[in-house]
Protein backbone atom coordinates (compact mmCIF):
# COMPACT_ATOMS: atom_id res chain seq x y z
CA UNK A 1 0.00 0.00 0.00
CA UNK A 2 1.18 3.77 -0.82
CA UNK A 3 0.01 6.79 0.41
CA UNK A 4 -3.49 7.49 1.62
CA UNK A 5 -5.35 9.49 0.42
CA UNK A 6 -5.52 12.84 1.60
CA UNK A 7 -8.03 16.07 0.39
CA UNK A 8 -4.79 18.20 0.31
CA UNK A 9 -3.32 16.10 -2.24
CA UNK A 10 -5.82 17.64 -4.30
CA UNK A 11 -4.38 21.31 -3.95
CA UNK A 12 -2.06 21.47 -6.92
CA UNK A 13 -2.73 18.24 -9.04
CA UNK A 14 -0.37 17.84 -11.97
CA UNK A 15 -1.54 15.34 -15.00
CA UNK A 16 0.60 14.76 -17.67
CA UNK A 17 1.67 12.65 -20.71
CA UNK A 18 4.18 12.34 -23.52
CA UNK A 19 1.28 13.44 -25.53
CA UNK A 20 1.26 16.82 -23.59
CA UNK A 21 4.97 17.81 -23.94
CA UNK A 22 5.94 16.76 -27.23
CA UNK A 23 9.48 16.93 -28.09
CA UNK A 24 10.01 17.77 -24.12
CA UNK A 25 11.64 14.86 -22.01
CA UNK A 26 8.45 14.20 -19.66
CA UNK A 27 10.30 12.85 -16.96
CA UNK A 28 12.11 16.22 -16.72
CA UNK A 29 8.68 18.14 -17.03
CA UNK A 30 7.40 16.22 -14.04
CA UNK A 31 11.29 16.85 -12.02
CA UNK A 32 10.53 19.84 -12.00
CA UNK A 33 7.04 20.15 -11.45
CA UNK A 34 8.09 18.27 -8.11
CA UNK A 35 10.48 20.47 -7.00
CA UNK A 36 8.04 23.33 -7.76
CA UNK A 37 5.71 21.70 -5.47
CA UNK A 38 3.01 19.99 -7.11
CA UNK A 39 0.88 18.05 -4.16
CA UNK A 40 -0.12 15.29 -6.95
CA UNK A 41 1.03 13.87 -10.49
CA UNK A 42 -1.19 11.56 -12.29
CA UNK A 43 0.60 10.14 -15.56
CA UNK A 44 -1.88 9.93 -18.13
CA UNK A 45 -0.70 8.94 -21.40
CA UNK A 46 -2.51 8.43 -24.17
CA UNK A 47 -4.27 9.30 -27.55
CA UNK A 48 -2.88 9.69 -30.76
CA UNK A 49 0.30 12.12 -29.52
CA UNK A 50 1.47 9.71 -26.99
CA UNK A 51 5.41 9.33 -28.42
CA UNK A 52 5.51 5.95 -26.17
CA UNK A 53 5.41 1.88 -26.65
CA UNK A 54 3.74 0.37 -24.31
CA UNK A 55 7.13 -1.13 -23.19
CA UNK A 56 8.48 2.30 -23.08
CA UNK A 57 5.47 3.52 -20.71
CA UNK A 58 6.35 1.17 -18.67
CA UNK A 59 9.93 2.18 -17.89
CA UNK A 60 8.31 5.48 -17.58
CA UNK A 61 6.00 4.97 -14.94
CA UNK A 62 8.41 3.59 -13.04
CA UNK A 63 10.97 6.73 -13.32
CA UNK A 64 8.12 8.98 -12.40
CA UNK A 65 6.64 6.47 -9.72
CA UNK A 66 10.08 6.80 -7.95
CA UNK A 67 10.22 10.30 -7.86
CA UNK A 68 6.88 10.57 -6.65
CA UNK A 69 7.94 8.27 -3.51
CA UNK A 70 10.74 10.40 -2.93
CA UNK A 71 8.92 13.61 -2.86
CA UNK A 72 6.25 11.97 -1.13
CA UNK A 73 3.28 13.11 -3.14
CA UNK A 74 0.73 10.52 -4.94
CA UNK A 75 1.34 8.92 -7.97
CA UNK A 76 -1.71 8.25 -9.93
CA UNK A 77 -2.63 6.19 -13.04
CA UNK A 78 -4.71 7.36 -15.59
CA UNK A 79 -6.98 4.40 -17.01
CA UNK A 80 -4.93 1.67 -16.86
CA UNK A 81 -5.18 -1.12 -13.22
CA UNK A 82 -2.51 -3.09 -14.71
CA UNK A 83 -0.25 -0.38 -14.93
CA UNK A 84 -1.22 0.78 -11.71
CA UNK A 85 -0.65 -2.58 -10.46
CA UNK A 86 2.63 -3.28 -11.96
CA UNK A 87 4.67 -0.12 -10.60
CA UNK A 88 2.71 -0.23 -7.26
CA UNK A 89 1.05 3.21 -7.72
CA UNK A 90 -0.88 5.34 -5.21
CA UNK A 91 -3.84 5.95 -6.65
CA UNK A 92 -5.63 4.52 -10.18
CA UNK A 93 -8.33 7.54 -11.72
CA UNK A 94 -10.73 6.54 -14.33
CA UNK A 95 -13.01 7.92 -16.09
CA UNK A 96 -16.97 7.48 -17.31
CA UNK A 97 -16.20 5.50 -20.57
CA UNK A 98 -13.14 3.45 -19.05
CA UNK A 99 -13.23 0.33 -17.09
CA UNK A 100 -16.33 -0.02 -15.09
CA UNK A 101 -15.84 1.43 -12.03
CA UNK A 102 -16.97 -1.12 -9.70
CA UNK A 103 -14.83 -3.57 -11.42
CA UNK A 104 -12.00 -1.34 -10.61
CA UNK A 105 -12.98 -0.74 -7.07
CA UNK A 106 -12.72 -4.48 -6.50
CA UNK A 107 -9.47 -5.02 -8.35
CA UNK A 108 -7.41 -2.55 -6.51
CA UNK A 109 -9.26 -2.19 -2.80
CA UNK A 110 -6.57 -1.79 -0.52
CA UNK A 111 -3.80 -1.51 -2.44
CA UNK A 112 -4.74 2.31 -4.58
CA UNK A 113 -6.64 5.02 -3.78
CA UNK A 114 -9.52 5.55 -6.38
CA UNK A 115 -10.29 9.09 -8.54
CA UNK A 116 -13.07 8.71 -10.54
CA UNK A 117 -14.54 11.15 -13.42
CA UNK A 118 -17.95 12.89 -13.02
CA UNK A 119 -19.30 15.81 -15.42
CA UNK A 120 -22.38 16.13 -14.80
CA UNK A 121 -25.13 15.13 -11.65
CA UNK A 122 -26.38 12.67 -12.86
CA UNK A 123 -22.89 10.97 -12.67
CA UNK A 124 -22.17 12.84 -9.39
CA UNK A 125 -25.32 11.21 -7.72
CA UNK A 126 -24.83 7.90 -8.51
CA UNK A 127 -20.95 7.74 -7.91
CA UNK A 128 -21.95 8.64 -4.54
CA UNK A 129 -23.32 5.37 -4.03
CA UNK A 130 -20.22 3.36 -5.12
CA UNK A 131 -18.39 2.82 -2.31
CA UNK A 132 -14.39 3.16 -2.32
CA UNK A 133 -13.80 5.73 -4.36
CA UNK A 134 -12.43 8.82 -2.91
CA UNK A 135 -12.35 11.72 -4.96
CA UNK A 136 -14.22 13.03 -7.83
CA UNK A 137 -12.33 15.34 -10.92
CA UNK A 138 -15.69 17.29 -12.50
CA UNK A 139 -14.88 18.98 -15.65
CA UNK A 140 -14.36 20.58 -17.93
CA UNK A 141 -14.86 23.72 -16.14
CA UNK A 142 -13.11 25.80 -19.21
CA UNK A 143 -12.58 25.30 -22.98
CA UNK A 144 -9.56 23.08 -23.02
CA UNK A 145 -6.99 22.07 -25.54
CA UNK A 146 -5.67 18.73 -24.17
CA UNK A 147 -8.73 16.23 -24.11
CA UNK A 148 -10.04 15.85 -27.70
CA UNK A 149 -13.00 13.38 -26.71
CA UNK A 150 -13.81 15.93 -23.25
CA UNK A 151 -17.69 16.33 -22.67
CA UNK A 152 -19.44 19.96 -22.09
CA UNK A 153 -18.10 22.72 -20.57
CA UNK A 154 -19.90 23.20 -16.85
CA UNK A 155 -18.43 26.39 -15.85
CA UNK A 156 -17.72 27.82 -12.66
CA UNK A 157 -22.13 27.10 -12.32
CA UNK A 158 -21.76 23.85 -13.02
CA UNK A 159 -18.75 23.27 -11.07
CA UNK A 160 -20.16 24.99 -8.30
CA UNK A 161 -23.45 22.35 -8.48
CA UNK A 162 -21.55 19.24 -8.30
CA UNK A 163 -19.45 20.17 -5.36
CA UNK A 164 -22.60 20.86 -3.27
CA UNK A 165 -23.59 17.29 -4.47
CA UNK A 166 -20.79 15.31 -4.03
CA UNK A 167 -20.32 13.15 -0.93
CA UNK A 168 -16.40 13.43 -1.48
CA UNK A 169 -14.06 15.87 -2.24
CA UNK A 170 -13.83 17.52 -6.06
CA UNK A 171 -10.85 17.80 -7.93
CA UNK A 172 -11.55 20.65 -10.79
CA UNK A 173 -10.14 20.02 -14.32
CA UNK A 174 -10.34 21.82 -17.83
CA UNK A 175 -8.78 24.86 -19.37
CA UNK A 176 -8.04 26.43 -15.99
CA UNK A 177 -5.77 29.31 -15.86
CA UNK A 178 -4.10 31.31 -12.69
CA UNK A 179 -6.64 33.79 -12.74
CA UNK A 180 -9.64 31.02 -12.30
CA UNK A 181 -7.97 29.72 -9.46
CA UNK A 182 -9.64 31.57 -6.72
CA UNK A 183 -13.00 31.43 -8.49
CA UNK A 184 -12.67 27.74 -8.41
CA UNK A 185 -11.39 27.20 -4.73
CA UNK A 186 -14.43 29.38 -4.16
CA UNK A 187 -16.99 26.93 -5.31
CA UNK A 188 -15.91 24.31 -2.79
CA UNK A 189 -13.63 22.19 -5.34
CA UNK A 190 -10.19 21.05 -3.44
CA UNK A 191 -7.72 22.00 -5.85
CA UNK A 192 -7.26 22.37 -9.46
CA UNK A 193 -6.03 19.71 -11.91
CA UNK A 194 -4.10 20.97 -14.70
CA UNK A 195 -2.16 19.80 -17.73
CA UNK A 196 -1.31 23.12 -20.25
CA UNK A 197 -0.82 25.24 -17.25
CA UNK A 198 2.27 23.77 -15.74
CA UNK A 199 3.10 22.13 -18.58
CA UNK A 200 3.36 25.41 -20.35
CA UNK A 201 4.43 27.69 -17.47
CA UNK A 202 6.87 30.01 -17.88
CA UNK A 203 7.51 30.58 -13.80
CA UNK A 204 6.60 26.83 -12.54
CA UNK A 205 7.12 28.25 -9.02
CA UNK A 206 4.78 30.57 -9.33
CA UNK A 207 2.13 28.46 -10.97
CA UNK A 208 2.47 26.14 -8.43
CA UNK A 209 1.96 28.45 -5.37
CA UNK A 210 -0.68 30.13 -6.78
CA UNK A 211 -2.50 26.54 -7.32
CA UNK A 212 -1.82 26.00 -3.14
CA UNK A 213 -2.44 29.39 -1.94
CA UNK A 214 -6.06 29.38 -3.97
N1 LIG B 1 -10.20 15.82 -18.47
C1 LIG B 1 -11.09 16.79 -18.61
S1 LIG B 1 -10.41 18.20 -19.25
C2 LIG B 1 -8.87 17.48 -19.34
C3 LIG B 1 -8.95 16.18 -18.86
C4 LIG B 1 -7.85 15.22 -18.79
C5 LIG B 1 -7.68 18.17 -19.87
C6 LIG B 1 -7.15 19.23 -18.95
O1 LIG B 1 -6.03 19.87 -19.53
P1 LIG B 1 -5.82 21.44 -19.45
O2 LIG B 1 -4.64 21.70 -20.37
O3 LIG B 1 -5.48 21.76 -18.03
O4 LIG B 1 -7.06 22.10 -19.95
MG1 LIG C 1 -10.15 8.23 -18.70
Amino acid sequence: MGLTFKTTQLQAYFVCGSQDVPGRDLVMVVKNAIAAGITAFQFRDKGAGSQLTAAQRLVTARQLRTMCQAAQIPFIVDDDVELALAVAADGIHVGQSDEQIQRVVQQVQGQLFIGYSCSNLAEITAANQIVGIDYYGSGPVFQTGSKADASPVIGLDGLTQLVAAAKRPVVAIGGITESQLTPIRQTGAAGSAVISMIAQSTDLKRTVKAMRQA
